[in-house]
């Protein structure tokens, strides 16, 4: 094993001795390894974490931490088994912190969970299941007093703040892209007092702020092998937030028939059945805690936030690919296209959307 990792890992206890290293996962931020044991088998995650996007990784880990207690002990209480799998376990270093600085990364090591996948691809009940999962997961944090977790991100999913970025990059266009790209500009400025209807809500005192996942994609959720969901991961950006957020991005990823990025952008369709499923968990458990104002916008939510999404991934290309790790020149301008076209299609079934969510609260109210 590469000898700066070996380093790197003896400032942890861990139960195996380490034998191997393989990189493992998709993230756009952090980057992640699987660590072997003398059988081959990955028994920890060990992760790099990209502290330019988390400038305060002390924050970071702190809220990981508070966050996974919180919901261990929920779990705990119900008498549920199989506990480590069901959620992540942060292996303090040596030291006592929640990550290790070897004077220029920072990283952190958690459990692996045994026996788990992510999904490419949905089916209508793996859906059902996920929208319960993310229901839970917003329902068990609800008690979490806000202010204990501190936004990792300042403004992670204001809208606003997003849009000014935006602006900004045009401004300075330091990579000399906007000129190229007018026409997509006037598209998303087309929407913006559209979409910032909650921070607009909030100020009005009618919208609460509520702890979040903010980053409810298909792939944060690790399945078993029978595509039951086991355990919700990528705790980065658990923070207060608005309730778009969680139910908004499942949907932009699970109910897209093509990934994210798709180049060939009349493969980009609704996926309607795995949507409907995803909507009835996610009410199944939602109805009982939202107000009813927040059922009442639960159907922006897709389009919010691949609106958010397609504004983020042109914002980093027009500042010349910082943020996003990308896989050629012109990868953000293409998530861009493909984001932008999965916005039309969530905007044009928006009105079909909201009834059947409502018609699913008045199922699940009690
Ligand atoms: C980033 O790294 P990953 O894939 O978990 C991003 C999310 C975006 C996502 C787009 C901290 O998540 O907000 O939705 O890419 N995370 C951060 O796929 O910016
Ligand atoms: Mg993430």
């Amino acid at each position: 094993m590469d000898f700066s990792i070996q380093k790197i890992l003896e400032n942890f206890s861990l139960q195996i001795k380490p034998e191997g290293i393989i990189p493992i996962g998709e993230g756009l931020i952090n980057t992640t390894y699987g660590i072997l044991d003398n059988d081959g088998d990955i028994k920890y995650v060990l992760q790099r974490i990209n502290h330019h996007v988390f400038t305060n990784v002390d924050v970071l880990q702190q809220n990981i931490q508070i966050v996974t207690e919180h919901i261990r002990n929920k779990i705990l209480e119900r008498g549920e088994k199989d506990i480590d799998r069901k959620v992540l376990r942060l292996i303090p270093a040596l030291n006592g912190d929640l990550y290790y600085f070897d004077s220029e990364n920072y990283w952190r090591i958690y459990n692996y969970i045994s026996d788990s996948i992510t999904l490419n691809e949905l089916t209508s009940g793996s859906s059902f299941l996920s929208g319960k999962m993310f229901g839970e997961f917003q329902y068990m944090l609800s008690d979490l007093p806000e202010k204990n977790i501190a936004e990792s991100i300042p403004g992670f999913h204001n809208m606003r703040l997003r849009l000014s970025q935006f602006r900004q990059a045009i401004e300075e266009d330091k990579a000399n892209r906007a000129v190229q790209v007018k026409h997509i500009i006037k598209e998303l400025e087309k929407r913006a007092s559209e979409y910032c209807v909650q921070e607009e809500l909030f100020e009005k005192g009618q919208l609460p702020k509520r702890i979040n996942h903010c980053d409810t994609k298909l792939n944060n959720i690790l399945f078993d092998k029978k595509r039951v969901p086991l355990c919700v991961v990528d705790l980065d950006t658990v923070m207060p937030g608005f309730v778009l957020s969680d139910f908004g991005d499942f949907i932009r990823t699970g109910g897209n028939k093509a990934e994210e990025d798709e180049s060939d952008l009349s493969k980009i369709k609704l996926n309607q059945d795995i949507i409907l499923a995803y909507a009835d968990g996610y009410l199944s458990k939602a109805a009982a805690f939202l107000t009813e104002g927040e059922i009442n916008l639960l159907s922006y939510g897709p389009s919010l936030q691949t609106y958010m999404q397609t504004v983020r991934f042109f914002t980093d290309y027009l500042n010349g690919d910082v943020y996003y790790k990308i896989k050629h020149p012109l990868h953000n301008l293409q998530r861009t296209y493909a984001q932008f076209r999965l916005l039309q299609l969530f905007e044009s079934s928006r009105e079909a959307m909201g009834k059947t969510i409502y018609e699913l609260y008045l199922k699940y109210k009690t």
